[in-house]
């Protein structure tokens, strides 16, 4: 056998054995920008089975762009100690308390972090639905298809993930959360949208306003701005991070005390 189809079979059996063990999670994250990789390093580092759902073929969502390209991101004196828990440089700037990170290393670092921790993450799947349970309505796993078969327009149907938890980290177009918004009543999810910026109270408001959304679904990282009408911030990303760590916590929190 040549090795052109041993490369083919180690492909597929290794994938195949990835997807037949991620079938059933503890959680999923939707989203591999710097909420949702922040959530899964917590989340794995305490044993959970994390898997993180990313559309593109990269990591960071939001943080690659910078401030309008400029390749930093500013994080002020409350995201020091999750900048340190993942080992990624900041300097001080010359505004006092402000604070300076490369967006690359912020976006390869909060990636490591959460792969180091246990977490896995998948690139290329888009989350295009989820799994719902009645009485009482709660959410219980996504539908999930590759992101180049929704970018084709082929007609194919999904595959499935249970998990126990599901974290909307889709950023401000609150992509999981719109979906009970739309096809499920039941659910009572409205989402008002984000406001104008007002940088200082949205960095703190996000971060207050994150945790559970219903049942079975948690919201993170600008998806809480947009179900709670919450103001947006530009790219300061302290309440991100500390908005990650906190539906973690909160995830954390609700499975321990969860009947077994
Ligand atoms: O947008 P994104 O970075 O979300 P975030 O963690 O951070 C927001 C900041 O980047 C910035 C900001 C604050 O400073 O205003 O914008 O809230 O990352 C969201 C990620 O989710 C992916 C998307 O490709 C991006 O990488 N995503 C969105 N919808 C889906 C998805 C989906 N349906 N399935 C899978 N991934």
């Amino acid at each position: 056998m040549s090795l052109e189809s041993h490369i083919t079979r180690v492909i597929w059996e290794e994938a195949s054995r990835d997807w037949v063990e991620l079938s059933s999670c503890d959680v999923v994250v939707v989203g591999a920008g710097p909420s949702g990789l922040t959530a899964a390093k917590y989340l794995a580092e305490k044993g959970l089975k994390t898997l993180v759902l990313e559309r593109r073929l990269s990591f960071g969502g939001g943080i690659g762009g910078g401030g309008m390209l400029l390749h930093k991101a500013v994080v002020d004196e409350r995201g020091l100690g999750i900048l340190m828990d993942f080992n990624i440089r900041y300097k001080p700037s010359s505004i006092r308390g402000l604070y300076v990170v490369d967006t690359a290393e912020l976006t390869a670092k909060l990636a490591a972090g959460a792969l180091d921790a246990g977490a896995k993450i998948i690139p290329g799947i888009s989350v295009e639905d989820v799994i719902v349970r009645y009485n009482p309505f709660r959410v219980q796993g996504v539908v999930v298809e590759w992101s180049a078969v929704q970018f084709s327009g082929l007609h194919v149907d999904p595959l499935f993930i249970e998990s126990k938890a599901v974290i909307d980290a889709t950023g401000h177009d609150a992509e999981v959360l719109r979906i009970l918004e739309k096809k499920n009543p039941e659910s009572k999810v409205k989402i008002p949208g984000e406001k104008s910026a007002y940088s200082e109270k949205a960095d703190v408001d996000v971060v207050e306003y994150t945790g559970r959304v219903i049942p079975g679904l948690y919201a993170t990282g600008m998806a809480v701005a947009a179900v709670h009408g919450l103001n947006r911030m530009g790219p300061i990303f302290t309440g991100m991070l500390l908005s990650g760590r906190k539906v973690a916590e909160a995830v954390i929190r609700d499975l321990e005390s969860a009947p077994k």
